[in-house]
């Protein structure tokens, strides 16, 4: 069984390809089916991420699951939330929205943050009922980058608790505490009945 993945993002495809390990079915990153981005137009994470599955859905003839996801900053109101790939600008890298973040939070003692991952999976391009979950993971954002790992913000998102960026940790360990791992979780248990 193939299921396309529906995102441009190759920090969240290495990710996903270790989540679905378990599971008895093939991912397939929507690049290689000839699929490209569709414009992000909800206003929450739960609408973008049934804009981009449904998307991929229906062009492939597949069922699809999409992620979105964002870092949300106590200290900046909720920003970047939904903007957080393109904070900085429609063409930004993960540099420049990392730098953007830090020189917003200069002056600012708190630094808690965290992030959401909204997960939606639809079976066919028209399912009226498509399975959503989501995850959240809290830290703290640092003063400077530390790491290599990972993508996006994870060199400036420390998790107390494991004394170490996001960037730092092995994949596996980040899979296992991530507002990722954690929204796949649930669905991969609801997932399970429609491909037992
Ligand atoms: P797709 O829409 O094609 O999946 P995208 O990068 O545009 O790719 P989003 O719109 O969901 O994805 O934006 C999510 C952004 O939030 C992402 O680009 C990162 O900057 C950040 N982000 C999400 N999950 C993250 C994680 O696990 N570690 C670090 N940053 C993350």
């Amino acid at each position: 069984q193939k299921i396309v993945l529906a995102t441009g993002n190759s920090g969240k495809v290495k990710e996903f390809t270790q989540l679905f390990q378990a599971m008895n079915v093939t991912i397939v990153p929507q690049k290689e089916l000839g699929v490209t981005d569709v414009p992000e137009t909800g206003t929450t994470f739960i609408e973008n991420a049934i804009i981009k599955a449904r998307h991929a859905a229906r062009l492939t003839g597949l069922p699809a699951i999409a992620d979105d996801s964002g870092l949300v900053v106590n200290a900046l109101g909720g920003a970047p939330g939904i903007y957080s790939a393109r904070f900085a600008g429609e063409q930004a890298t993960d540099s420049d929205n990392i730098q953007l973040l830090l020189s917003r939070l200069q002056d600012e003692a708190d630094r808690r943050a965290h992030f959401i991952c909204t997960l939606a999976f639809m079976r066919h391009g028209d399912d009226p009922v498509p399975l959503i979950s989501e995850g959240h993971w809290h830290g703290v954002i640092t003063h400077e980058l530390d790491g290599a790992g990972g993508f996006g913000y994870d060199p400036v998102f420390y998790i107390p608790t494991q004394e170490r960026t996001a960037a730092q940790l092995d994949r596996q360990v980040k899979n296992q505490l991530s507002h990722r791992g954690k929204a796949m979780s649930f669905l991969l248990e609801n997932m399970r009945q429609t491909f037992a």
